[in-house]
């Protein structure tokens, strides 16, 4: 056996520390998550859930850092285009503007498609909504579908009151870069905005270049726009779930076994948002009621007026209905997902 003098040893043992140091630092990545939500809101304390997770079982291989405010894409689709040039790691978005990406994801956000939140959740949770969470790899579009998180029911806001579809008439409300969104507002007989992002909202209705918005009770009272535009309808024309994403090509350089537990941690912060939201769903609608916005309940007759507008034909789509402009060609997950409100 070799005898080491202790001077050698010592020299040997520094010598693999540093090493050791060395390694782990450069084996450390950093990625980033865009976000445009604020701090605190339930979307932002899941996706830093999510990163603490990631740090955690990766043993610290893997750091996420969260921007949230819309800091570094103010528009989710800059995001969306990010991720598909490997510039952006992830980001939280609506399953809205996923759809000029992976046109299927449309099936899921129909109006008027689901009986209620539980029913959308079963959904969700059941074959079609981790089919679709496939379907978002699977499509070519560059993008990795991790895990749904819920976003409630999206109303019209606006200028002025709204009590029936006849009072859409020639109001021009912000949607989400979704051309089913636009013709949805269109049909109604309102004209769909584009190209506004979530946090300009409150400014273009100040300034008169839309008459309003559409969206759930937490978006309308955490960004402001209760205050510029005080008139919310309870019309719930559509239920669209956000979407945590990743970028393909950015998981093709990480090692397999780190992209599998990234997949693992964003399905463990699922339930973590839905708590959260449950919870500020409940305070922002206090808020807003509180501030004394009007907020109108559509009796049957008014709500079956908005649900009939998506089925019926319509001169905007050249005599079609919206649901035959965007549904047909998924007509079987449409039925699918009408066939599982059966049990609601
Ligand atoms: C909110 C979503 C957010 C969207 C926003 C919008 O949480 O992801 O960016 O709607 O309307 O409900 O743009």
């Amino acid at each position: 056996m070799e005898v080491f003098p202790m001077k050698k040893l010592l020299t040997l043992a520094v010598a693999a520390a540093l090493t050791m140091s060395v390694a782990v630092a450069s084996a450390a990545t950093t990625l980033q998550l865009s976000e445009v939500h604020a701090e605190g809101y339930p979307t932002t304390l899941a996706d830093q859930e999510f990163a603490r997770l990631v740090e955690e079982r990766t043993e610290g291989r893997i750091k996420i850092e969260v921007y949230s405010g819309g800091q570094l894409y103010g528009e989710e689709t800059g995001a969306i285009e990010a991720m598909q040039l490997g510039d952006l790691a992830f980001s939280r978005v609506s399953a809205s503007p996923v759809s000029s990406y992976v046109p299927a994801m449309n099936a899921i956000q129909m109006p008027y498609l689901y009986k209620n939140a539980d029913h959308m959740w079963a959904v969700l949770d059941g074959e079609i909504g981790q089919n679709m969470l496939e379907e978002v790899e699977a499509s070519g579009s560059g993008l990795v579908g991790l895990c749904w998180y819920d976003a409630g029911a999206r109303n019209f806001y606006t200028t002025k009151q709204v009590s029936s579809v006849a009072d859409m008439a020639g109001l021009k409300i912000r949607v989400q870069n979704n051309a089913m969104m636009v013709d949805m507002v269109n049909v109604l007989g309102g004209t769909g905005v584009t190209g506004i992002g979530p946090n300009e909202v409150y400014s273009a209705i100040t300034q008169g270049t839309i008459d309003g918005a559409e969206n759930n009770w937490p978006t309308y009272q955490n960004m402001g726009d209760y205050e510029a535009a005080p008139y919310f309808v309870l019309d719930e024309h559509t239920r669209v779930p956000e979407i945590l994403l990743a970028s393909a090509a950015v998981l093709s350089e990480l090692d397999p076994a780190d992209v599998e537990i990234i997949k693992q941690c964003a399905k463990e912060t699922q339930e973590f948002e839905k708590e959260k939201w449950a919870e500020k769903e409940a305070e922002a609608e206090q808020i807003v009621r509180d501030h004394g916005c009007t907020i109108t309940e559509l009796d049957a007759d008014a709500y079956a007026e908005f649900q009939a507008a998506m089925t019926e034909p319509s001169d905007v789509l050249g005599g079609q209905s919206l649901y035959e402009k965007y549904g047909a060609e998924y007509q079987d997950i449409i039925d699918a997902i009408t066939a599982v409100g059966e049990d609601y």
